[in-house]
């Protein structure tokens, strides 16, 4: 049968998706249900992955990542590496209403979030200046550089390249060191990067919102914007096929665009399961090590998720199939 409307997000946080179906069966739209809910887990700091006070980058701050996606008119607006401000969806939804932008970046973000009457306050909290000292106490490890070696008179960077290789007596001598350069593949590394906010709504006239919050991964490069902000890698929502989300690795998902895959395998037909399952395999063929998952929900409610490098993939579900919000716990 039918079960909408609904309400889908990444992980067990209830609360988010409690609120946000709340909203929903109150009459608040499914575009700000969304965003309610999402807001919920930036106040809660869901599992310290999403909004203020935790995973800081290389220099201490924390930085977030959001976007939400109109399924009808495939309108968005994102931010990404937004200083600053906590209410990192409501900015992006600003975006959304009141430029014809799709993502804006970094302290121009917070500039225009100021301008549109959003709080600037410090993201740190003890949490996150913790993680920062302990994280600087361990020679800055793990951390996101490759190729580069740290100034041997700091603790850990500034960084520099490391030398290329050198091809003496070839004409490739006289080339900019560029020429020289020879890539390492990017290493196939596990990272404990998770819990990021994906969340799916579908009203009962099938319109299809998605969106997500997160503040990244921890010790990136500061200027990292990951997967959560970019339409197709993090979220995706389309009316004639559903919605999807995505968590995780997102240096290595955004890769595939995930979320537009699962979408387009839906208008094609096949199942939510089935869907995820096809955007996955790719990156876990290309990536073996990589952890991530990713959620999706058809036009008729169904939904499902595929997830590799975790144990379990849980994720929470409101919809009229059941009296209260559920937890779907995937196997990965
Ligand atoms: C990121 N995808 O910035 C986010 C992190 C995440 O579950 O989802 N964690 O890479």
């Amino acid at each position: 049968g039918a079960y909408l409307p609904i309400v889908v997000n990444t992980w067990p946080f209830v609360n988010a998706t409690f609120s946000a179906w709340e909203a929903l069966l109150s009459g608040v739209s499914a575009e700000d249900s969304l965003v309610i809910g999402c807001t919920t887990c930036e106040k809660l700091q869901c599992d310290g992955s999403v909004g203020f006070g935790s995973n800081p980058d290389e220099s201490g701050e924390t930085t977030l990542d959001a976007m939400i996606m109109d399924g009808a008119t495939y309108a968005v607006g994102a931010v990404g590496d937004l200083r600053r401000v906590k209410n990192a969806i409501g900015v992006a939804q600003a975006v959304m209403h009141y430029t014809d932008h799709t993502l804006l970046a970094g302290e121009s973000a917070t500039k225009f979030a100021i301008e549109m009457g959003f709080k600037e306050e410090s993201l740190a909290t003890n949490n996150s200046q913790n993680m920062y000292a302990s994280w600087r106490k361990n020679k800055c490890q793990p951390n996101f550089r490759q190729n580069v070696q740290p100034d041997p008179k700091a603790n850990c960077g500034p960084y520099s390249p490391l030398p290329p290789p050198s091809f003496k007596g070839t004409w490739l001598n006289s080339f900019s060191k560029q020429y020289h350069y020879s890539r390492k593949p990017h290493k196939d590394i596990k990272r404990n990067n998770h819990d990021t906010i994906g969340m799916v709504i579908i009203d009962t006239s099938g319109h299809v919102w998605a969106g997500t919050s997160t503040n990244g991964a921890n010790h990136k490069v500061p200027g990292r914007i990951g997967d959560s902000p970019v339409m197709g890698a993090g979220a995706y929502a389309s009316n004639r096929g559903g919605g999807a989300a995505g968590t995780g690795d997102g240096d290595v998902m955004m890769r595939f665009l995930p979320s537009f895959r699962a979408v387009i395998e839906m208008e094609r037909g096949l199942s939510p399961n089935e869907a995820a399952k096809v955007a996955m395999v790719p990156i876990i063929e290309a990536y073996p090590s990589f952890s991530g998952a990713l959620v999706a929900v058809n036009l008729t409610g169904q939904h499902g998720a595929y997830c590799h490098g975790f144990q379990s993939f849980p994720y929470s579900v409101a919809s009229p199939e059941h009296s209260t919000v559920q937890v779907v716990n995937v196997k990965c």
